[in-house]
C-alpha cells in the first residue's frame, strides 16, 4: 500500500518529504526514480508524463495535487476510470483571491502604465479608477471564484458570477448558463476566468465572447491557457475593444520566447503562479483520502467524469 508522486518538476522531493514526514506508515515514492509498480494505490499527480500513470497494475485513485485536473484527461492512456480527485484548499483560494485583487488594484490605478513610462522616464499622471467605477464578472463560481467574489464584495465592488448550476451568493448577482452568458458580459467590465478546463470551456474567451463585454473592459485569465484564443485578444486589444489583460496561464508553458504577449504593452504577464498548492496545507488532505481509500470509504474532492472537472 503505496503512494507515488508522479510529476516532472523540482518539486518532487519536497511533496515525498511531506507526505513521508506525516504518514510515516506508507511508503511514499518518488516517481523519478527506481521503485515498484505493483504496490502503488494511489498516484499523487501534477502534469506527469503523459503515459506513465498505465504503468501501475493496482493503481485504485488518481489524486490531482492541484485544484485542476485537465492534464489527467489529456494523458489518452490515464486509467480515468478510477477515482480522481482534486485540490479543494482553503489556502489555495485565498492565494488566487490575493493574487486577482492585486491584478485589480493594478488596473485601477494605471500602475501596469506607470511601469511602462518608468522605463522611459515618462513623468505623466493618468486619471485613475476607483471600487465603485468597475463591475466584477467572475466565470466560475467554484472553491476559487466563490472566495474571490466574496473577497471583492468585502472591499466594496460590484460583483456578478457565472457558474453552471445555480448559485445564491449574498451581495453578489450569480448567473447560470449559456442562456444567461450574454447579459452577464453585458455588465462585465473586468472579467476574471476561474473555469476549471474543459470541451464546453476550451476557447471560451473568444471573440464572439469579447464582442459582448463593454468597451475597454479589461481580461484576467487564471485559469488555463486553453481558455484563451490568443489571436481574438491580440485583435482586440489592438482593435480598443479591450484595454488590457492579466494572464497567468498559456497554452504552452513557460510562454515561448517569440509569443507577442511577452512585448505587448497591454498584457501583464505572470508565469503559472497566482495560487500554488502548498504542501503544509494540503498533504493533510492526500493522506485523509489514502486512509479512506484503504478503509473503502468515498474519497473527499471527487471530480466527475461526465463534467470533465
Ligand atoms: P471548481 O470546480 O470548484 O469551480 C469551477 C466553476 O466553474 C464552478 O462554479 C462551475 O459551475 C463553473 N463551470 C464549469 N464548467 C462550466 C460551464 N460549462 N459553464 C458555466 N460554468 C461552468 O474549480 P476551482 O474553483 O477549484 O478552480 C478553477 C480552475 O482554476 C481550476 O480548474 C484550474 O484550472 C485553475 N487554477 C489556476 C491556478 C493558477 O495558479 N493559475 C491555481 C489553481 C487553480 P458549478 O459550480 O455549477 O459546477
Ligand atoms: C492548479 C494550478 O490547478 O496550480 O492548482 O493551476
Amino acid at each position: 500500500m503505496s503512494i507515488v508522486i508522479l510529476r516532472q518538476d523540482d518539486k518532487i522531493e519536497m511533496w515525498r518529504q511531506a507526505l513521508q514526514k506525516a504518514a510515516p506508515g506508507i511508503t511514499i515514492y518518488n516517481g523519478l526514480e527506481e521503485h515498484p509498480k505493483d504496490i502503488i494505490d494511489m498516484a499523487l499527480v501534477w502534469k506527469h508524463r503523459p503515459g506513465s500513470l498505465a504503468d501501475y497494475p493496482n493503481l485504485k485513485c488518481i489524486a490531482s495535487s492541484g485544484a485542476g485536473v485537465d492534464f489527467i484527461f489529456e494523458d489518452t492512456s490515464a486509467p480515468i476510470h478510477l477515482p480522481i480527485t482534486r485540490v479543494v484548499d482553503p489556502m489555495l483560494a485565498s492565494d488566487m483571491s490575493e493574487h486577482v485583487i492585486a491584478l485589480i488594484f493594478a488596473h485601477l490605478k494605471n500602475l501596469n502604465r506607470y511601469k511602462l513610462d518608468q522605463q522611459q522616464k515618462i513623468w505623466k499622471p493618468q486619471n485613475y479608477s476607483r471600487i465603485r467605477d468597475f463591475t466584477i464578472g467572475i466565470l466560475g463560481l467554484g472553491a476559487l471564484g466563490a472566495v474571490l467574489a466574496n473577497d471583492l464584495v468585502h472591499y466594496g465592488f460590484k460583483v456578478n458570477g457565472w457558474s453552471r448550476s445555480k448559485k445564491t451568493m449574498k451581495n453578489v448577482q450569480t448567473f447560470t448558463g449559456m442562456e444567461t452568458l450574454a447579459a452577464f458580459l453585458g455588465a462585465t467590465e473586468i472579467l476574471v476566468c476561474l473555469l476549471p478546463l474543459t470541451k464546453e470551456t476550451t476557447g471560451i474567451l473568444n471573440k464572439n465572447l469579447f464582442q459582448q463585454l463593454p468597451k475597454g473592459a479589461y481580461i484576467i485569465n487564471v485559469a488555463r491557457g486553453g481558455h484563451l484564443v490568443d489571436e481574438d485578444l491580440l485583435m482586440m486589444l489592438q482593435q480598443e475593444h479591450l484595454s488590457g489583460a492579466a494572464l497567468d496561464v498559456f497554452h504552452t508553458e513557460p510562454l515561448p520566447t517569440a509569443h507577442p504577449f511577452w512585448e505587448h504593452p497591454k498584457v501583464h504577464i505572470s508565469p503559472h503562479c497566482a495560487s500554488v498548492s502548498d504542501t503544509a496545507s494540503v498533504v493533510p488532505q492526500i493522506i485523509e483520502n489514502h486512509r479512506r481509500l484503504l478503509a473503502g470509504k468515498a474519497l473527499n474532492n471527487i471530480v466527475s467524469i461526465e463534467r470533465g472537472y
